[in-house]
């Protein structure tokens, strides 16, 4: 029997049995393919090679410093111009307050972004990240995208070695992957002209990397660009990773249109979702992670998505202003999801919830009874061909 009605998907099959890396075509031919049962399986089968039934979480928050930005971007909700109502910029003594509430929450992680902000000064991020850090030594600080740290070095006329260095030196840990967007032009263009272009982007990534600093890479989709985009950023991505190896997961996010100026698009189809879950599985060979974003897909299709591929859920994000009224899916609610309720979710598709720090390390008395072990199985990349 033919494992699929599609034959490019049949030929694809025979690679992803042997092991063997996907091209172009091939990430073309995965979005184009209308037996989605049969790429779910694919990527199902590459998601279990390297983590069996285990699906990851993480206790997190989101600190927003600023929503002031000159970046302008088609398909951001969120951004103020500095005398626009709403515009705001919080101090130290907020960044602590919810911090203080994070940890008290068992959070393990802060989650540290905002607008390009040329109000600030370069020392507002270097004690914002050491007051917490001395407050909360435990808590680690995932800060800034790569756009953020491109932002820093051009207005504070720094080199990207010095913005890096005194961020981590301040306490950055590590960084989120936001910024990417859509690396392909013109797209990148039409959709975020004046943040920096996907060359610079991706240095930084291998700037930061080379001092031993994780980061994450996402992808925006489902506005104005093509699956050609799509796989190409992939693949550049792809191209990254076996040079640095410091990419940690990668998270597509689904675009979500209400308050931005793309706001007469549709958005992601639930197909288009998991398709886009699963050909990053298919693409990204040398990622360990695919992270579910729930609050851009929603809950239901974020767990759906665990059998597309992704072996991730984020998170036990709290965070009751900005991002509910920007662009969440769950923009009715508070975007908030306790311990309880993810797990949930994930046990209920039939995997197994483990809990885990920024950095993959199984989080101590949880994850039925793991110690602090790091998932092995994902960072040596060890895949066994195994027939579909
Ligand atoms: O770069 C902006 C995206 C990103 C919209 O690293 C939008 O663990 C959908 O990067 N609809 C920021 N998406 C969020 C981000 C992220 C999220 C979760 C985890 C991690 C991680 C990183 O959000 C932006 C942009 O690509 N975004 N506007 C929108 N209307």
């Amino acid at each position: 029997m033919q494992f699929s009605h599609d034959p490019k998907l049949n030929e694809i099959a025979v690679k992803v049995a042997a092991n063997e890396r996907l091209d172009f075509a091939d990430g073309v031919a995965l979005y184009a393919t209308d037996d989605l049962p049969a790429l779910a399986k694919l990527a199902d089968t590459m998601r279990r090679r390297l983590h069996g039934s285990r699906t990851y979480f993480n206790v997190n928050r989101h600190f927003n410093f600023s929503n002031v930005c000159y970046a302008d971007c088609k398909f951001c909700g969120f951004y103020r111009t500095p005398r626009q109502p709403g515009a705001y910029t919080h101090n130290v003594e907020e960044a602590l307050r919810i911090a203080g509430e994070a940890v008290r929450e068992g959070a393990t992680e802060l989650h540290i972004v905002g607008g390009l902000n040329t109000k600030l000064p370069f020392a507002y991020f270097t004690d914002l990240l050491s007051s917490l850090k001395s407050a909360y030594p435990q808590l680690h600080l995932k800060a800034f995208t790569m756009v953020e740290l491109d932002h820093f070095a051009r207005f504070y006329k720094m080199s990207d070695e010095d913005v890096i260095r005194q961020l981590k030196e301040a306490g950055m840990d590590s960084c989120p992957g936001g910024g990417a967007e859509i690396f392909r032009e013109p797209t990148r263009s039409l959709v975020c002209a004046h943040k920096c272009d996907a060359d610079r982007w991706l240095e930084l990534s291998a700037k930061l990397h080379a001092t031993g600093t994780k980061s994450n890479a996402t992808m925006l989709y489902g506005h104005i660009e093509s699956a050609e985009d799509r796989v190409d950023h992939c693949i550049r991505l792809r191209e990254q990773q076996d040079k640095t190896g410091g990419f940690q997961c990668f998270i597509p996010l689904a675009f979500y249109p209400p308050g931005t100026k793309l706001s007469h698009l549709p958005g992601p189809s639930g197909v288009d979702s998991l398709k886009t879950i699963a050909v990053s599985r298919l693409l990204l060979d040398n990622f360990a992670h695919i992270k579910a974003y729930w609050v851009m897909l929603g809950k239901q299709l974020a767990q759906v998505a665990l059998h597309y591929g992704a072996n991730d859920l984020d998170g036990t994000i709290t965070q009751g202003g900005e991002l509910s009224e920007s662009y969440s899916v769950e923009n009715n609610h508070e975007v908030k999801m306790t311990k309880a309720e993810l797990i949930a979710l994930i046990e209920e598709a039939g995997f197994e919830a483990i809990e885990r720090d920024t950095l993959y390390n199984i989080r101590k008395d949880e994850g039925g009874g793991r110690k602090d072990e790091t998932d092995n199985a994902a960072s040596s990349f060890i895949l066994h061909p195994s027939s579909l």
